[in-house]
């Protein structure tokens, strides 16, 4: 299996399905995508059927769109704990995740994944304070009741999907509570999150679109380049 991801740096889509096969030790290979540069969109347009990574080849199988990679695996490889084993957790588990894959948009938009940035105090609080509220009811909830160190106990694809959410309360510095500090730091402790930060931050690349003094105005396109 191949999975097409874009600079991890920055791809937050890629991320998530990349870290579940990574922790669940399912053999792939991977390649990167260029998400800015002459040219990214056709070549995207002509790997992906939607014109977007990621994308799972599985021999003459693309899968496009991340939880529908995710689930595919959850059911091409059974017997690894994917999702929660108890049917209503797993059910909540389900709920978070497409919670984050269609909400969250402040965050999204005003405080890009940049793994490799350390940019605290450039978001203001009162633009992502509705977005940080919610995490600490829905995190703080799952986690007080799981006893964490993750939102279901151990690793899931729950977590794999907020994943990059953790790394933009850490390269903003968005102000949390210390149970979400403590889940912050679990995601950065994860071997296989580990593994994408050090090839993340071996990049050169930069995407105009995804930093914030680009974004915010102080610095022009291509300048951070
Ligand atoms: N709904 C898609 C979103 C994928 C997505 O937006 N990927 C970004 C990279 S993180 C991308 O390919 N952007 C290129 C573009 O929008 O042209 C998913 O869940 O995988």
């Amino acid at each position: 299996m191949k999975l097409l991801i874009g600079n991890r740096n920055y791809s937050t889509w890629s991320l998530r399905p990349w870290l579940v096969l990574a922790h669940f030790d399912i053999p792939f290979e991977d390649e990167v995508l260029m998400l800015a540069g002459e040219g990214w969109r056709d070549v995207l347009a002509r790997r992906s059927p939607t014109g977007k990574v990621p994308v799972l080849i599985d021999g003459d199988l693309a899968v496009p769109e991340t939880i529908a990679i995710i689930e595919y695996l959850a059911d091409k490889f059974a017997d690894k704990a994917i999702w929660p084993a108890d049917i209503r957790q797993r059910a909540l588990a389900r709920a978070a995740s497409a919670e984050m894959h269609s909400g969250f948009s402040a965050l999204r938009s005003h405080a890009p994944m940049n793994l490799r940035a350390s940019h605290t105090g450039k978001v203001p609080a009162d633009v992502v304070a509705k977005d940080l509220h919610r995490l600490e009811t829905l995190w703080g909830g799952l986690l007080a009741q799981s006893g964490g160190p993750f939102l279901f106990g151990d690793f899931t694809a729950a977590d794999a999907m907020f994943a990059p959410v953790a790394t933009r309360i850490r390269t903003y510095g968005l102000p949390v509570s210390d149970m979400l500090s403590g889940y912050v730091e679990a995601i950065y402790s994860l071997p296989a999150f580990q593994q994408w930060l050090a090839l993340a931050l071996k990049e050169p690349w930069i995407v105009d679109d995804d930093e914030i003094d680009v974004i915010q105005g102080r610095v022009g396109r291509g300048v951070l380049a």
